[in-house]
């Protein structure tokens, strides 16, 4: 397969991370979305969104958005469990991590680290607190991954933007923190993220 992918990204990473857990050959193309490159022609055919990651699979198929190439990559394998309601377990915090945690930790991440001045930072980080604050409560009855006894892609995609989410201004509750250093020890787990690359200063 191939990822169009960024280095610095927090939705690429999920990506990347779980190829590597599952020994999957990838090659990657970089779409640097700081120059634009994510809105040329090029990539809009690739994904109408002009986001990555993008996966082109062996038959040429293109399939964006992280979550639905998590779900994709993990069919079959114990990151994904076949049961209804477990599989529904999953989905659900697939659900929250795009719904609540990347619209506001991703996002005053993006605004940081870019030097953007806008008057939404206070308010994206409070949601922000928000959203960690649930996975704080949903961990107190001492689970080790978000589901339950074991990790899976639910796992990988919250780790997406929670490690990272300091960049932005938002603490992390110690539970929380100490559910990320679980999951940065599973099996062949890579954290691999580039910080921003100087051109991304606005
Ligand atoms: N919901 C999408 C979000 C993807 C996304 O926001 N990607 C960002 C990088 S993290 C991007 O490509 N931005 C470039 C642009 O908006 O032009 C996913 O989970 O894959």
């Amino acid at each position: 397969v191939r990822l169009y992918d960024h280095p610095a990204s927090g939705n690429c990473l999920k990506v990347r991370v779980l190829l590597r857990q599952l020994g999957i050959d990838y090659e990657t193309v970089v779409v640097d979305l700081f120059a634009g490159e994510t809105q040329e022609p090029e990539h809009l055919a690739r994904n109408p969104n002009g986001r990555v990651p993008v996966l082109e699979l062996d038959s040429g198929e293109m399939l964006p958005e992280s979550a639905a190439i998590l779900l994709y990559l993990a069919e079959g394998t114990p990151f994904l469990p076949s049961g209804r309601v477990e599989r529904a377990q999953v989905h659900r915090w697939l659900f929250f991590e795009q719904n609540q945690v990347e619209p506001s930790v991703a996002v005053v991440r993006f605004v940081l680290l870019s030097g953007i001045d806008s008057p939404s930072i206070p308010n994206l980080q409070r949601l922000g607190r928000h959203s960690l604050e649930t996975l704080e409560r949903a961990l107190a009855d001492g689970r080790a991954f978000i589901t339950g006894d074991d990790y899976t892609v639910a796992d990988t995609a919250l780790y997406g933007y929670v490690h990272c989410a300091a960049d932005g201004g938002v603490e992390t509750p110690a539970s929380v923190a100490s559910w990320l250093g679980r999951v940065e020890a599973t099996p062949g787990f890579v954290n691999d993220l580039a910080p921003f690359p100087e051109h991304a200063r606005r």
